[in-house]
């Protein structure tokens, strides 16, 4: 790393010791930038490595609610709002139980980029909770919603910044959520959450979005080496919602997706995943994969969450981060896994990138393959504040275009700086530069 790139990391680390997933998304994308910095002085001058990681706004707030045993609970809230330079904060709520402020702002961090790249206006944030909705009721669900909102309510806005959903927060806490801010605001304000029910101002495809963005970002990808998902063997990894959409385009274009997981356990389907028996199970009985073997004869259940080591073509990881090691890479790679596209935010720790470099495995980090998810987010934005719903077509339509218009910059940006075909450093330079240039134009701030 050059000088003073490192010194900036140096000062990350030294405010941020006990933030290990914070430290690797800054450090991922610090290192990548050193051709960007050499090429524009002005940024060092303004600041802007310096001002980039440290986020605008942090919140973290008291949960108070009470479970069906009329026990009161307390959970921890949180809300970082990281940068408004290109519009309102954006970006999703995560509930899980290993949500700290340091998952929070590797999430921001990374969304910061992410939504650049999307190339549609909107800032970066992220927020989430502690608790874990494995085994709560409907009701219990829907008061710690409430009381969540009851706090986060005063920092959001539809020009401020806009909320949707992650790991653990899907269609029916979006709607607590909102309907918790509706009465708080007593105002009808559809663009303050993304994400919402077709009912009540949600977009058609957005469910589906992010894991169909990555399937095609993954398609481009092989595209340009003149090939195609046609035939292919896919690993999935996850059974939520990114996963489940991937899973379905994937086999709309041709392969076969031949794995899933969750925090349970794993499931191997030579057969292909059956994605409405997928849905059915997870969507409708909120169920654990082991159900999904129990109705299908083709499939077998794995102890332990990991996929890796089945052999397939390509790998979609869609749970979680550091969800691949470089042991799991190394696998891949003498298994003959020749492309890598992340559905989730960096579910490849930095080992597990060396090892795809090194074997030559095509890589597309998650703020480009799954910027499928914030960008829809963003054209239900748009349809809220037009009062118009649009065809699921249009929306994919546009969803496609946008996810192409990604990868494009993505090479574009790689080729500039002397790295052709390097997903990781085209993404980095290219969102970069675009935050970075709007940072000078507006002053120090
Ligand atoms: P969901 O809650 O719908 O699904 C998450 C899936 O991953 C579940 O199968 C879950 O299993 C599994 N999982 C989560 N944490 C772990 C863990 N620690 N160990 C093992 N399995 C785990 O979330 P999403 O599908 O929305 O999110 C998946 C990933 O995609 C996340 O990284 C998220 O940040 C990213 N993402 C999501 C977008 C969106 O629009 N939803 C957009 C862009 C990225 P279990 O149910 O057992 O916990
Ligand atoms: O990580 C992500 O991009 C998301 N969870 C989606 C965020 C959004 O605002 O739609």
């Amino acid at each position: 790393m050059d000088q003073r790139i490192e010194r900036v990391y140096e000062t990350v680390v030294s405010r941020n010791p006990v933030e290990p997933e914070f430290l690797q998304a800054v450090h991922e994308v610090l290192e990548s930038l050193e051709p960007v910095i050499a090429a524009h002085p002005e940024y060092a001058d303004q600041g802007i490595l310096e001002r980039i990681v440290e986020p605008e706004r942090q919140i973290i707030f008291r949960v108070p609610w009470v479970d069906d045993d009329g026990r009161v609970q307390v959970n921890r809230g949180f809300r970082v709002q990281f940068s408004s330079v290109l519009g309102p904060y954006k970006g999703g709520l995560r509930f899980h139980s290993s949500v700290d402020l340091g998952i929070v702002k590797f999430l921001g961090f990374e969304q910061v980029f992410k939504n650049a790249l999307t190339g549609q206006g909107i800032g970066g944030g992220k927020g989430g909770s502690d608790f874990d909705p494995h085994g709560k009721s409907d009701m219990e669900v829907m008061r710690f919603c409430q009381s969540f909102m009851t706090e986060l309510a005063r920092h959001i806005g539809e020009h401020t910044d806009v909320p949707a959903g992650d790991i653990g927060v899907g269609a029916r806490e979006i709607g607590y959520l909102f309907g918790q801010y509706k009465r708080l605001a007593n105002s009808f304000d559809a663009g303050v959450l993304t994400g919402k029910s077709l009912a009540w101002g949600g977009s058609l495809a957005r469910p589906e979005a992010t894991g169909y963005g990555t399937v095609i970002f993954a398609q481009a990808m092989l595209a340009t080496r003149g090939d195609s998902l046609e035939g292919k063997k896919v690993l999935v990894s996850g059974s939520g919602n990114v996963a489940t959409y991937a899973v379905q385009r994937a086999q709309e274009l041709g392969a076969t997706v031949v794995s899933i997981s969750d925090s349970s356990g794993a499931v191997y389907d030579p057969a292909g995943i059956d994605v409405a028996l997928l849905r059915q199970i997870k969507e409708v009985q909120r169920g654990r994969v082991s159900d999904y073997v129990a109705q299908r004869s083709s499939a077998e259940f794995r102890s332990g969450t990991k996929v890796w080591d089945i052999p397939a073509d390509i790998a979609l990881p869609c749970a979680t981060q550091n969800e691949i090691n470089d042991h799991d890479a190394s696998i891949m790679a003498r298994n003959g896994v020749t492309l890598v596209a992340e559905g989730a935010n960096m579910p490849s720790t930095p080992e597990a990138i060396d090892v795809y470099r090194k074997a030559g495995i095509m890589y597309a980090p998650g703020k480009a393959a799954n910027a499928g998810g914030v960008a829809t987010s963003a054209l239900e934005m748009q349809q809220n504040a037009a009062r118009q719903q649009w065809s699921f077509d249009t929306v994919v339509q546009k969803l496609d275009h946008i996810m192409l218009s990604i990868h494009n910059t993505c090479l574009e940006a790689a080729e500039m700086y002397g790295h052709p075909g390097d997903y990781v450093l085209g993404a980095n330079a290219a969102a970069f530069e675009k935050v970075a240039d709007a940072m000078v134009e507006q002053g120090i701030c």
